[in-house]
């Protein structure tokens, strides 16, 4: 199963997953910082130190990066090393982005930064965060002068990481930061972070013509548990435009889907979006980002009391606003260390999806991964065979997908190392590389010398073996 030619093989991380010295040059406080400081937040009340000490290692990561052989590094740019408080420009903390990027370009790697990966300034978030249309032209601001700094040798920007993630569990939820559960928030969030991308693709655009520009979803196949069930075929309808079409029809056609301004009327969606705004935030786009993980699986059951959030665990409040009763019944898949189905069909259904009804896009997958309990045994490796199955068989999909006429062009595997799960701190593990977080020795597991090899091959094996 061959991968086309150029084909963009790579590995992801994010800033405040795995960068550690948060206080290091000028560095001040994001919300993440912030919401791992409240007892519960995390678990284990992890914090974002000394996650994978990624800030003083990177001369090493990027050795690790070439020792597998990996064509391009997706990371993120913090925005509170670069603009702290969300106020001046502070080098140092541009310096570290440009020594990075010289260290992977000296490398042969091709950087591919992404502008905002969670990390708000929390000056920002007490001054309404991302419900305050204001935060949208900070973050133009941060762009331009991310851009401004490496704009000479960076060509693939992405604006935001999953902006499903920041207004949804950031603010209606409230187990990602900065932890409101507060659906108007949520829904003004979601504008302005689409506002946000829009001027930021256009600062961008104007600093840098030749840049490509895009952002990345974290997309969803959504289906009702019961087809013959009109609350379960409903839930799913809902459940796809508070996920996917949400995002992806202001971006992509300049419209909200009308189906879901009536489902958030009550939340006040409309009394956010100003004239022209919609033109500003489909401003037209080189690529999109897909991260896929999983299905949603839906059904509405009277029985059903408490809202499942991520894990079963941390019970804040339904990212789903306005849909009751909701429950994601077991379809017996095999399930990941997140208690996340396994399903990488739903990959290809994804990308389809997107080339049939979102047209003449290139598509990135910008992260897919698994966390599984690692075990570094005492020979010194980690026999994590199920990531092995896991990743194959999502790059099965994504080549299907490739077969239909999908012009998918490149994979990053989520991630390149093990490193801080947000709200479930360090308990889980999605690296290809082990890290020990005591040491900070990394270790590469079976899974990283397995896709250093599909990498090397820019095939996989047939299902044969051939
Ligand atoms: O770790 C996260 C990443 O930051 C965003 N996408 C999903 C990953 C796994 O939860």
């Amino acid at each position: 199963m061959v991968f086309p030619t150029d084909f963009l093989w790579g590995a992801a991380t994010a800033a405040f997953q795995v960068e550690g010295s948060t206080t290091a040059d000028g560095r001040t406080d994001s919300i993440w910082d912030v919401f791992c400081r409240v007892p519960g937040n995390v678990v284990g009340g992890d914090t974002g130190e000394p996650a994978a000490d990624h800030y003083r290692r990177v001369e090493q990561d990027v050795a690790l990066m070439v020792d597998l052989g990996l064509r391009a590094y997706r990371f993120s740019i913090a925005w509170p090393r670069v603009r702290p408080d969300g106020g001046a420009v502070n080098q140092a903390g541009l310096d570290f982005y440009s020594r990075l990027v010289d260290t992977l370009l000296a490398n042969g790697i091709t950087p591919w930064p992404t502008l905002y990966h969670w990390d708000l300034p929390q000056a920002l978030e007490e001054k309404g965060g991302w419900a305050n249309r204001d935060t949208a032209y900070r973050f133009a601001e941060y762009a331009e002068s991310v851009v401004g700094a490496l704009g000479d040798r960076v060509s693939s920007w992405t604006t935001l990481n999953e902006p499903w993630c920041s207004s949804f569990l950031g603010y209606a939820a409230g187990v990602h930061a900065p932890g409101r559960q507060e659906p108007e928030a949520a829904v003004a969030a979601v504008h302005h972070l689409l506002l946000g991308h829009g001027l930021a693709t256009r600062a961008i655009r104007a600093a840098q013509p030749t840049a490509q520009v895009g952002i990345t979803l974290n997309l969803y196949p959504v289906f009702p548990a019961d087809p013959a069930n009109p609350a379960d075929v409903d839930a799913a309808r809902r459940l796809d435009g508070m996920q996917n079409r949400i995002f992806l029809d202001p971006v992509l056609r300049g419209t909200y889907p009308a189906d879901v301004l009536d489902d958030l009327a009550p939340y006040g969606i409309s009394d956010h979006v100003r004239e022209g705004d919609l033109d500003v935030i489909s401003t037209p786009l080189d690529m999109l980002g897909v991260n896929y993980y999983s299905e949603h699986n839906v059904a509405v059951r009277p029985e059903v009391e408490v809202h499942p959030t991520r894990n079963g665990r941390l019970q804040k409040g339904s990212p789903w606003i306005g849909l009751d009763k909701l429950t994601f019944p077991s379809r017996g898949l095999p399930r990941t260390d997140m208690d996340w189905e396994v399903q990488p069909a739903g990959l290809t259904a994804v990308l389809l999806r997107l080339h049939s009804e979102y047209p003449r896009l290139p598509l990135y997958i910008t992260e897919n991964g698994a966390a599984y309990p690692d075990v570094l045994g005492a020979d010194g490796t980690v026999g994590d065979s199920d990531r092995v199955t896991f990743i194959e068989g999502h790059l099965r999909a994504a080549h299907d997908a490739i077969q239909e006429g999908v012009d998918l062009r490149g994979y990053f595997c989520w991630s390149l190392m093990d490193n801080f799960e947000w709200a479930e701190g360090y308990a889980k593990r999605f690296g290809i590389v082990h890290v020990d977080y005591d040491t900070q020795v990394r270790t590469p597991k079976m899974s990283a010398m397995w896709y250093a090899n599909v990498v090397r091959e820019n095939a996989l094996n047939a299902p044969d073996g051939s």
